[in-house]
C-alpha cells in the first residue's frame, strides 16, 4: 500500500493531476487524495484547480459535474462503472415528459442525476442546499427529481411550496429502518443520532439531526457530545475517526456500505493515472445546458 501511494504520487506530478475523493469513497482512497468532500466541493475544487487532469474518485455523475464546470481538463473516473442507482432512476426523457404534464412548474434536479437530466432542468441542488434552492424560485409548484426521501424533507422544510416528486430512492440510505435508532438509542442513550435526508421521512423524523455529508462531519466536529452514530454512507466515519479521537463514531446501520462507490481501490487510482482512464466526455449542447442548472445553483447558495 506504501509502495503504491509512493507511485500515485509520482504519477500525479508527471501528469500535473490532482486527485479528489468523495467522503464514501474506501478509506485507503480518502488517505490518497488530495482533497474530500461533498461533490459540490470537490467540482468547485475542479474548477479552480490549474491541474490539467483530475482524477475523479466518486461516482459517474460526480465526475460529469466536474467535467461540466472544467470543461478543459482531462477528467478521470478510475472505475468505469461506478454509476449511482438512484440517478439512473430518471432520464431525460421522463423529465420531458414531466414539463409536459406540469408546463409551469420549474424541475429542480439533485445533484445525483445524469448530465441530461440536469440539461433537462432549471436549476440544479445538493442535500446541502436543497431547502435554500428550492425556496428560492417564485413559482409554487416545483418538480423535484428524482430523490423522494430528500423530496419529501424539502417539502417540510419550505413553507407554501407543493412538491411534485419522482419516485427514487437511494438504495443503500433506504436500508435503515427508525427501529435502528431505536436499538441505538437504547444501548446509547446520551448519543447523537445523525442522518443524511436520503434516508427515509420515518428516519429523518427519529433522528437527532439530518444532514449532508459535509453536514454531518461538521455537527459532530463542532458538537460536545461523546458519542455519534452515523446514519450514511460507511465512508464518512473514516474522517470522523481520525480527527475525532477523543469520540466515540458509529455507524447506524451495517448495510451502510455503497457498492458503486466501494469499486474504486488504491489500485483503480493507480490504474487510471498510468492509463489516463477513464476519460469523462459529455456532449457539448448537453453540458452546456447542464451547466446553466449548476450554475443557477451557484447563485442561490
Ligand atoms: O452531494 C453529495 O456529494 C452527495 C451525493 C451527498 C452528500 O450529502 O454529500
Amino acid at each position: 500500500m506504501v509502495e503504491l501511494k509512493k507511485e500515485i504520487d509520482k504519477l500525479k506530478r508527471e501528469h500535473n493531476a490532482v486527485i479528489l475523493a468523495h467522503n464514501y469513497q474506501l478509506d485507503e482512497v480518502q488517505d490518497a487524495a488530495d482533497h474530500v468532500g461533498d461533490s459540490l466541493y470537490l467540482s468547485n475544487i475542479a474548477a479552480k484547480t490549474d491541474c490539467e487532469v483530475i482524477v475523479f474518485c466518486g461516482v459517474r455523475f460526480m465526475a460529469e459535474t466536474a467535467k461540466i464546470l472544467s470543461p478543459d481538463k482531462v477528467v478521470l473516473l478510475p472505475e468505469m462503472d461506478a454509476g449511482c442507482p438512484l440517478a439512473d432512476t430518471v432520464t431525460g426523457s421522463d423529465v420531458r415528459n414531466l414539463k409536459r404534464q406540469h408546463p409551469k412548474s420549474p424541475v429542480v434536479c439533485y445533484v445525483n442525476s445524469s448530465s441530461e437530466v440536469k440539461a433537462e432542468s432549471d436549476i440544479c441542488c445538493t442535500s446541502a442546499n436543497a431547502v435554500k434552492v428550492v425556496a428560492s424560485l417564485p413559482e409554487r409548484k416545483v418538480i423535484f427529481v428524482p430523490d423522494a426521501n430528500l423530496g419529501n424533507y424539502v417539502a417540510k422544510h419550505v413553507v407554501g411550496k407543493e412538491l411534485v416528486f419522482w419516485d427514487g430512492v437511494c438504495n443503500t440510505h433506504a436500508k435503515v429502518q427508525p427501529g435502528d435508532i431505536y436499538l441505538m438509542k437504547e444501548k446509547y442513550p446520551e448519543a447523537k443520532i445523525l442522518v443524511h435526508p436520503e434516508c427515509s421521512p420515518d428516519v429523518v423524523e427519529a433522528a437527532d439531526f439530518a444532514g449532508s455529508t459535509s453536514e454531518i462531519i461538521r455537527y459532530a466536529e463542532s458538537s460536545t457530545a461523546r458519542t455519534f452514530i452515523i446514519g450514511t454512507e460507511v465512508g464518512v466515519l473514516c474522517q470522523l475517526r481520525s480527527t475525532q479521537t477523543q469520540k466515540q463514531i458509529f455507524l447506524l446501520h451495517p448495510g451502510l456500505v455503497c457498492p458503486n462507490m466501494k469499486k474504486t481501490r488504491l489500485q483503480s487510482v493507480y490504474d487510471a493515472l498510468l492509463n489516463k482512464r477513464y476519460k469523462i466526455q459529455v456532449e457539448e449542447s448537453v453540458a452546456e445546458k447542464a451547466k446553466q442548472a449548476i450554475t443557477r445553483m451557484l447563485e442561490v447558495v
